[in-house]
This record gives structure tokens, C-alpha cells and sequence, in this order.
């Protein structure tokens, strides 16, 4: 089985997180998303939409990150990811459907407004006109929307206010059906909960647990998904030290002004 991701890419982690609580061996083909790895011509061969990640496995190839853990839990079901009952697997589904619906995306205007875009600057030299056709050729629209649109104006732009807002009320929502179950959807820890864990870790990365302060199941969640092997091994051991600190410093620095979005 060989995965193409990146150490920091939330739906890798997601992904190398079901790979370790499963304990399957697999081959890792890294790609750097900021030299722009994953427009090459043979990726786009392996995913036109030039994102990550993507699992060969036996040859066949799968694509987004949902589809790829239902298909890892289903060819692996030990230990068994999904809940017993119909309800709660619905109720999984309905989580992790969120972040295809569009959350994806908020958490890249989120990291891109912050950070990334300081890392594109970099990657180029500050030059405006390499920037703008890495962005060009983004395949994926609505990702290419999302970037360019944030890349202008960062913290700034509508674009990244709006996440600001989406975010805020996914953390209501996780709140409050976190204060009824031990895990998301179940009583178990589900895909939901390795689905939605790279995303309270960005916003950490980001320096933004002030969305948190006053959701304290949120946060008891989120310390206790941190504890468990799979998180350990998908997300904490690839973790990117020269990420973590231009997010941590540029989070704090965003941090201010996101408090008064949320005002
Ligand atoms: N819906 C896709 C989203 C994949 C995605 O957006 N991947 C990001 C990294 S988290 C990516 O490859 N970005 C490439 C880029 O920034 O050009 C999935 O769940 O797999």
C-alpha cells in the first residue's frame, strides 16, 4: 500500500491515523505542496484534482480522504472504526460529510490566510507573477478559489472572516454533542473523531485554542483524542517543526483580529 500525502496536510493526517490504529504497513511518497508537488504531471495522473491524499493500494487507486478511510475500515475491520448501530453510523456520517460540504476548505482560508500564504511568498521569492501561476494551475476550483482569493488580502479578506464564522460554529456544535457522548456520533472513538481531529489540531497549530476557552467538552475531547496510538502515529510524528512555529507566530499575531470577528 503506498499513501502520496504531506506530513502537514489535515487529510493525510486523517488517513495515516486510521493506517496506525489499524497497524497496516504502508509506503510513503511524500510530496511538498508548496514547491507544488502535486501539479506535477505524473500526481495529476494519480489525482486530477492535484490534492492529497491518495492510497494505492494493490494498484488501485482512491482519492479523497473520507472515501479512503470508510475503504481502509472496510478492508481492515479490525478494530472496528464505525459504531454497531445504523443511527449512529448515520450520525458519523453526518460529521464527517461537514467537512465535504465545505469545511475542507474554511480550514484552508484559515491556514492559508495565516500562514501559508507566507510560505508561498517564500517558496517564490515574493514574486508576485510565479505565485500567481502556481495558483493558476490549482486543478481543484474551489481550492483555487480559496487561495487565490486569501493570498491577496490574508487575514483580511471575506474569504477568511467567513471561516472565522464557520468554525466558530462547527466548535458550537461539537460542544454541545460532546457534552452527551463520550466521542462524536458514539460512545466510541469513530471516524468522526479521526475526521474531525486534524482540524482542532490546526486550529492549535494556528494559536487559536482561545476558540475553545469556553467549550470545555471540546476541549476534554480533544485532549483525549491527542492520547490515543493513532493520533501519536498519523499526526504528532510527522509533525513539521518549521510549520509549527510560522503558524504558532503568525497565529498569535492573527489573533487579535480574530477575536474581533468573533465579536
Ligand atoms: N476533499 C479532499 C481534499 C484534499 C485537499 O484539499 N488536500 C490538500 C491538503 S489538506 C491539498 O492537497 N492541497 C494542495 C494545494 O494546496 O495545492 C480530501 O478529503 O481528500
Amino acid at each position: 500500500m503506498t499513501l502520496y500525502h504531506n506530513d502537514m496536510s489535515s487529510c493525510a493526517q486523517k488517513v495515516r491515523f486510521v493506517l496506525a490504529e489499524k497497524q497496516l504497513q504502508w509506503h510513503s511518497e511524500e510530496l511538498n505542496l508548496r514547491r507544488g508537488d502535486q501539479q506535477r504531471p505524473d500526481y495529476l495522473k494519480i489525482n486530477p484534482k492535484g490534492l492529497v491524499p491518495a492510497l494505492d493500494h494493490d494498484g488501485n487507486i482512491l482519492v479523497e480522504s473520507n472515501i479512503i478511510v470508510d475503504y481502509l475500515n472496510e478492508s481492515f475491520p479490525q478494530p472496528a472504526l464505525m459504531p454497531d448501530t445504523p443511527l449512529e453510523r448515520a450520525a458519523v456520517r453526518w460529521w464527517m460529510k461537514k467537512l465535504d460540504d465545505g469545511l475542507h476548505l474554511e480550514v484552508a482560508a484559515l491556514s492559508f490566510g495565516i500562514a501559508f500564504r507566507l510560505q508561498l511568498l517564500e517558496a517564490y521569492d515574493g514574486d508576485s507573477q510565479r505565485i500567481d501561476q502556481h495558483l493558476k494551475a490549482i486543478p481543484d476550483a474551489y481550492m483555487r478559489d480559496v487561495q487565490t482569493q486569501v493570498m491577496a488580502e490574508g487575514i483580511e479578506s471575506p474569504r477568511f472572516i467567513r471561516a472565522v464564522h464557520e468554525f466558530d460554529h462547527l466548535l458550537a456544535g461539537l460542544d454541545t454533542e460532546l457534552a452527551q457522548r463520550k466521542w462524536i456520533g458514539s460512545d466510541n472513538m469513530s471516524l468522526a473523531d479521526i475526521a474531525l481531529a486534524p482540524y482542532a489540531t490546526r486550529l492549535d497549530h494556528l494559536h487559536l485554542q482561545g476558540m475553545w476557552r469556553d467549550r470545555p467538552h471540546v476541549k476534554r475531547w480533544y485532549e483525549q483524542i491527542k492520547l490515543t496510538p493513532g493520533y501519536q502515529q498519523g499526526l504528532a510524528d510527522w509533525f513539521n517543526p518549521q510549520y509549527l512555529a510560522l503558524m504558532d507566530s503568525a497565529g498569535a499575531d492573527a489573533w487579535p483580529q480574530i477575536m474581533a470577528i468573533l465579536k
